[in-house]
C-alpha cells in the first residue's frame, strides 16, 4: 500500500479491549467507527478459537460493511482465517517478513518499536507502519515499556523509515500534540473502551483526528 494511503488509514486507530466484559469488542468497534475510526485492530491476549472466533468474525463483518480495514494483533493464522487486512506484530511475535510472505503484498503489516535501540535492530522492510509508545502513562498494557513523553516519541518517529502511530494514554485532549510531534496516527484503547461515555469520546477523538494538522 502506498505511503499516503497508509498515513490516512493510521489517523484514528482503535484497538479492542478484551478486559471489559460489559462492553464487548464488537460493540467497541461499532462505536469507534461511528466516531470516525479509520483502522481497527482486534487484540485479544487470551484468544481461544472456541470462545472468540465468532467475535473475531463479527468484527470482520462490521469493519467490512463500514469499509474500515481490520488488523489482527500477533496472530497471522487468525488474520488469514478471518481474511483480515493485515497484522500488527510485537517484538516477541513472528517477524514482519513472515507476515508479508504469508499474507501477500497487499496486506497491512505493522510492528511495535519502543525505543531507538529497538528501531536500530528491527528490520522494517516489510512493514507499512510502526507503533511507538507508551507516549503517556497507560494502565491498559501490562508490560508497557518506559513512558516516552512527546519529545521521546518525536525522536523515534523522526528516525523511523515508515509512518509512526503514537500509543499509550492518548485522549482527545492530547491527540493533537501527538500529531504535532510527528505522529501519522494515534491509537487508543481505554479512552473509548473504559469511558463513561464511549460514543462521546469516540466522536471527540474523531474530530481531532480528522481536523487538518
Ligand atoms: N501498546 P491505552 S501501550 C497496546 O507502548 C499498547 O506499545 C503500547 O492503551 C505500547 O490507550 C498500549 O488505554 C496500550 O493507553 C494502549
Amino acid at each position: 500500500m502506498d505511503r499516503e494511503q497508509v498515513k490516512k488509514i493510521l489517523r484514528f486507530y482503535y484497538i479492542t479491549d478484551d478486559k471489559v466484559p460489559h462492553f464487548p469488542p464488537a460493540e467497541q468497534v461499532r462505536i469507534a467507527i461511528e466516531g470516525g475510526a479509520t483502522l481497527i485492530q482486534y487484540r485479544n491476549k487470551s484468544f481461544s478459537p472456541n470462545l472468540h472466533l465468532a467475535e473475531a468474525v463479527l468484527i470482520r463483518e462490521i469493519c467490512k460493511n463500514a469499509g474500515i480495514p481490520l488488523l489482527v494483533n500477533d496472530n497471522i493464522a487468525l488474520a488469514l482465517q478471518i481474511m483480515a487486512d493485515g497484522v500488527h506484530l510485537g517484538q516477541e511475535d513472528a517477524p514482519p517478513a513472515e507476515a508479508r510472505k504469508m499474507m501477500g503484498k497487499d496486506a497491512i503489516v505493522g510492528a511495535t518499536v519502543s525505543s531507538l535501540e529497538e528501531l536500530a535492530r528491527t528490520d522494517l522492510t516489510d512493514c507499512d507502519y510502526m507503533g511507538t509508545g507508551p507516549v503517556f502513562p497507560t494502565r491498559t498494557k501490562a508490560d508497557a515499556k518506559a513512558v516516552k513523553g512527546l519529545d521521546g516519541f518525536k525522536r523515534i518517529a523522526e528516525t523511523a523509515p515508515v509512518p509512526v502511530v503514537a500509543i499509550g494514554g492518548i485522549t482527545a485532549e492530547t491527540a493533537l500534540s501527538c500529531f504535532e510531534h510527528a505522529a501519522s496516527g494515534i491509537a487508543v484503547i481505554s479512552y473509548i473502551s473504559r469511558a463513561q461515555n464511549p460514543a462521546e469520546n469516540a466522536r471527540k477523538l474523531g474530530k481531532v483526528c480528522h481536523s487538518q494538522v
